[in-house]
């Protein structure tokens, strides 16, 4: 969760397998899912737009591998890995990437940001991969406090 200034604004505003819930509840990760087993979606972020606090200016949504660098892992030796978001007002699909396709020597990847406009809340796909892990992220944004 990005303020104003483009830096997330304490550590509980950084939401991942740690931390699920944010400050004003607004978003809630369902829990680390270490390997892939079940149908469907292994991991999700619900996100009530409407309940961010006013600090909040953007969500920036990163999918990491973790211990990549140590591991010697990339997204493109994980089979049937995807990155979605979706209305579940209306189950819309809004974007999707195939990480082992799109992403094959990637560690880790900025999905896309929601972002708030003149009031309103818009989503903006980004698709940039990265092989710093989630190291590289923290440093970006987070590097008062992490
Ligand atoms: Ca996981």
């Amino acid at each position: 969760m990005i303020g104003s200034n483009g830096e997330i604004p304490s550590q509980p505003h950084f939401i991942f397998y740690n931390n699920l819930t944010s400050p004003c509840g607004a978003l809630e990760h369902t829990g680390d899912n270490l390997d892939g087993s079940g149908e469907g979606d292994d991991e999700l972020i619900n996100v009530t737009l409407n309940d961010i606090s006013d600090n909040i200016k953007e969500l920036v949504i990163v999918v990491t591998i973790h211990d990549a660098q140590a591991r010697g892992q990339n997204f493109g030796q994980v089979l049937n890995s995807f990155v979605r978001i979706f209305d579940t007002s209306n189950d819309n699909e809004i974007a999707k990437y195939e990480l082992d396709e799109d992403f094959s020597t990637e560690t880790a990847i900025e999905f896309g940001r929601i972002y708030k406009k003149s009031g309103s809340w818009r989503f903006k796909a980004v698709g940039t991969g990265y092989t710093a892990g989630l190291q590289g992220f923290v440093d970006k944004f987070a590097s008062k406090f992490l």
